[in-house]
């Protein structure tokens, strides 16, 4: 039996949300075109007879500007350095530029085993991988290049089994039906966060924070959930709302569809949206609102 933890870094953006979940084969974080999606440390766990793979999904490297995202970057700093393996992720259609060899070479450099997911290949030419491993090789970063495509499933297994290669030997971390660290409580709110981010602008999904009020199971076994969506803005609010409270209303259906796939059950959901001006820079109401500390 092998088992240990593999911290996934890369730019946001990436698609280290979306490897993830592939791997795990449940949807354990969300997903969006976005940066700035994944705001919190989340775990995926991956459980075979063999093998426990216990993935850290980390919020990604940006350049700190507010304390929300300079916690997120604190996050995975402190993640990189406390794990068995890290997993690089790169998107290979985004071409490689000097500033991700020298992310790649400061993450190798840790000494910890890395081995770097090369993806999204399904929508970039395959003749530039080759030039590509290359140039991350000749930067000095001495890993294990996968080509892969998390959206198309492939060469996931090819990725499984490199991370196995460098796993320890280990007993499991976790029982082997869990797939997630997360309460459905939190997964509720960021299904909802994920629905803001798909729908609106940058500028509103950035300053949201989703806060769950109810989260209670019935006894016919439909769920009842009222939640708060905390912005920073009046005419932040405004948006979010829309004439005649359409958009709320979008948003939140099209959110409750997820939420009903993922309790497999009937969902009861209403939402406010709420104004805490400068939330983001707010310690007080950052701990509040599920950001951990400082
Ligand atoms: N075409 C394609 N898109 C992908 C792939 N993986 C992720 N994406 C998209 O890239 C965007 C960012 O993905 P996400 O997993 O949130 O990136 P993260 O910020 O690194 O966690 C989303 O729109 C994903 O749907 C892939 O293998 N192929
Ligand atoms: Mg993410």
């Amino acid at each position: 039996m092998r088992s240990g933890t593999v911290a996934v870094i890369g730019r946001a953006n990436a698609g280290k949300s979306t490897l993830i979940n592939v791997m795990v084969g449940e949807k354990v974080a969300i997903v969006s075109p976005k940066p700035q999606t994944t705001r919190d440390r989340i775990l995926g766990v991956l459980t075979r007879e063999d093998r426990q793979i216990v993935f850290v999904d980390t919020p990604g490297v940006y350049l700190s500007r507010n304390e929300l995202t300079k916690r997120m970057m604190k996050t995975t700093e402190t993640t990189s350095t406390e794990v068995d393996v890290i997993l690089f992720v790169h998107d290979g259609h985004a071409g490689v530029k000097d500033e991700d060899l020298e992310l790649a070479k400061k993450y190798f450099d840790l000494g910890i085993p890395m081995l770097v997911a090369y993806t999204k290949i399904d929508i970039m030419p395959k003749e530039k991988i080759p030039e590509d491993a290359k140039a991350f090789s000749e930067a000095g970063v001495e890993a294990d290049l996968y080509p892969v495509s998390a959206r198309k499933g492939k060469n996931i297994s090819a990725l499984e089994q490199g991370i196995y290669g460098l796993l320890p030997e280990g007993d499991k971390l976790f029982q082997e039906d869990v797939v997630s660290d997360r309460s459905e409580r939190f997964m509720i709110a960021e299904l909802m966060r994920e629905k803001i981010l798909l729908k609106y602008d940058e500028e509103i999904p950035h300053g949201v924070a989703v806060v769950v009020n109810t989260f209670k199971r019935r006894e016919n076994g439909t769920y009842e959930i009222n939640l708060d969506i905390v912005c920073e803005k009046q005419n932040h609010k405004a948006i979010l709302i829309g004439k005649q409270g359409r958009a709320l209303k979008e948003t939140a259906s099209f959110a409750r569809k997820d939420m009903e796939k993922f309790l497999d059950a009937k969902v009861f959901l209403t939402a406010y949206v709420r104004v805490r001006e400068d939330w983001r820079d707010s310690a007080g109401l950052l701990k509040e609102l599920g950001y951990g500390d400082a």
